[in-house]
């Protein structure tokens, strides 16, 4: 393995009760284009996504189905792993929990927890969210009409009555708070943090980590009756994918710990508190960092099956294009809080910055050249204040602005600071304009069209992470060789060569027309 820095992203895995839709996509393009940004900028990247098969609730659903839940978690979580190419995702491994290699791994946290003293017997009667997988207090429920226990997530709670081995989280309490303190970026953004805070604070009471009323799930080593709790096996993914419990694995030992758990703000106890608890517990080092992003309203209003409004990626991708897609969901809403996903301001957002921004920069270039240089990179003279003004923006700020953003996840603020450079170049082409310049200075056109052409090809490279395909396109259409594509090519050593032969120009970002105009 080369001795590049290494970063390791994970998503959430997925429950394979239902189909993958928007929520799903949204967090496995927000890892890939975060996994996608860090191999840019030369890091060795490690991208784990995968499907979390065991529980109640996905015992539930094969129940419902008819199928015994090996079957039915086969199907489910192929749809997922059919999907990620769909979507242009670069997982470096697609995890199951189901997989032998992770049930090893479970045991062997589980043996140590034992060994270390934090899991001991008892009873457990407490409320329970099968929907959720969560256990939560009595003074955190409320009463629906139908007089059911309701959890704060909004969904019914059952009482569970059972012997059940625990965890000592109680006994973390401190530990938690003295590792949010000295690392005041674990958990991100802010305002989650303070909201972890306030729980851990609020006093932590032991977790019942197995059931025995389930089959479906990692048998607890020495206790043939029971299973684990759904919440420890699926949080040993992240270790399991690396080799775990084998500490002299490769693949462990260049990546555990994590950079970072990407993950909605539905999830993020379970990978603030209780995960960095069970790892302190088994003496694992904790990962650095966890985000949690927010949420997708569809128009106004939860995603659900009964209102029937859950979007499927597939739908995405054929209403908007891929790339416009993965555009739009992280542009329109700063990563971190809850977005509202309209039709309308989809299409205005696709059309405004990508067919009439950055397309229509490329296509007017491209196409004079095409027309007026022979298909060839343009020769220039020398640059004028204009010239380097926007040459400089390229060489020194694009990188670094949008570095500064993305290692935050601030995936929206990066590409507003992009978009500054995209229209700064159509600023600088109709003051120019070298449709007028052709009749009068060729040589200065020709400079203008080089100077725009070297502006595509930066900012061709700084949106690859994004929208990876139009990227290539772009690239491709001003000849940038598949080895000059990482962000350290974007300097004037590696400026286009006069001469250099083009292809033919083709659109990139077509403009989007509504669907009713489609239909009609
Ligand atoms: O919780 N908006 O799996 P899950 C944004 N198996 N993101 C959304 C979303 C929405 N409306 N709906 C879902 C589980 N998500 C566990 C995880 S990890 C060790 C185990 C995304 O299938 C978001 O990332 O319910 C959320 O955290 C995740 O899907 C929940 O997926």
């Amino acid at each position: 393995m080369s001795d590049k820095k290494s970063y390791y992203i994970t998503t959430p895995i997925y429950y394979v009760n239902d189909k993958p839709h928007l929520g799903h996509a949204y967090t496995t393009i927000a890892c890939d284009t975060m996994a996608r940004h860090k191999r840019l900028d030369d890091y060795d990247v490690y991208f784990l996504t995968g499907t979390d098969e065991h529980g109640q609730k996905v015992q539930q659903a094969a129940e419902a189905k008819g199928i015994d839940p090996q079957t039915f978690t086969d199907e489910v979580s192929q749809t997922f792993r059919n999907l990620w190419p769909r979507l242009n995702i670069t997982n470096d491994d697609f995890i199951r929990t189901t997989e032998d290699r992770h049930k090893k791994a479970c045991q062997a946290l589980w043996n140590k927890l034992v060994e270390s003293g934090n899991i001991y017997l008892d009873s457990y009667g407490g409320w329970y969210a099968v929907r959720d997988e969560a256990y939560y207090g009595e003074d955190e429920l409320t009463t629906n009409a139908a007089g059911k226990k309701v959890a704060p997530s909004g969904a019914e709670c059952e009482w569970v009555e059972e012997e059940s081995y625990f965890f000592k989280l109680s006994a973390w309490g401190d530990k938690l708070l003295d590792l949010y303190t000295k690392n005041p970026d674990f958990i991100q953004p802010d305002a989650r943090r303070n909201e972890v805070i306030s729980f851990v604070k609020s006093g932590l009471r032991d977790l019942s980590v197995s059931r025995t009323r389930l089959t479906w799930g990692v048998p607890v080593p020495n206790a043939p009756n029971h299973v684990m709790y759904v919440w420890i096996d699926a949080l040993t993914n992240y270790i399991s994918a690396l080799g775990y419990p084998d500490e002299s694995a490769p693949l462990y030992q260049k990546f555990w710990p994590a950079n970072v758990h990407v993950v909605g703000k539905d999830i993020l106890r379970f990978h603030a508190v209780y995960w960095p608890a069970f790892l302190m517990a088994a003496g694992i080092p904790v990962q650095h960092k966890v985000f949690a992003h927010g949420w997708w309203t569809i128009e106004g209003q939860k995603m659900s099956k009964s209102v029937g409004n859950v979007i499927a990626p597939d739908d995405l991708i054929n209403n908007y294009g891929l790339d416009q897609s993965r555009y739009f969901v992280l542009r329109e809403v700063p990563f971190g809080n809850d977005g509202d996903f309209s039709h309308d301001q989809a299409i205005a957002r696709i059309n405004s910055d990508l067919a009439n921004g950055f397309g229509n920069l490329a296509q007017r270039t491209l196409s004079m050249i095409a027309k007026n240089c022979d298909g060839k990179v343009p020769a220039h003279g020398v640059f004028t204040k204009d010239d380097t003004a926007l040459l400089d923006e390229c060489y020194k700020n694009l990188i670094p602005n949008m570095r500064k953003e993305f290692d935050k996840f601030a995936f929206s603020r990066g590409l507003e600071g992009i978009w500054k450079l995209v229209n700064a170049a159509n600023a600088y082409i109709d003051v120019q304009a070298p449709w007028c310049l052709k009749k009068t200075d060729v040589t200065r056109m020709e400079t203008v069209l080089y100077v725009l052409a070297e502006t595509i090809r930066c900012l061709g490279i700084a949106v690859q992470s994004v929208v990876p395909e139009s990227a290539a396109k772009m690239l491709d259409q001003v000849a940038v060789p598949m080895d000059k594509r990482q962000y350290a090519h974007i300097s004037p050593d590696n400026a286009l060569v006069t001469g250099t032969e083009l292809p033919a120009p083709t659109g990139v970002f077509p403009r989007i027309q509504p669907i009713d105009e489609k239909v009609a």
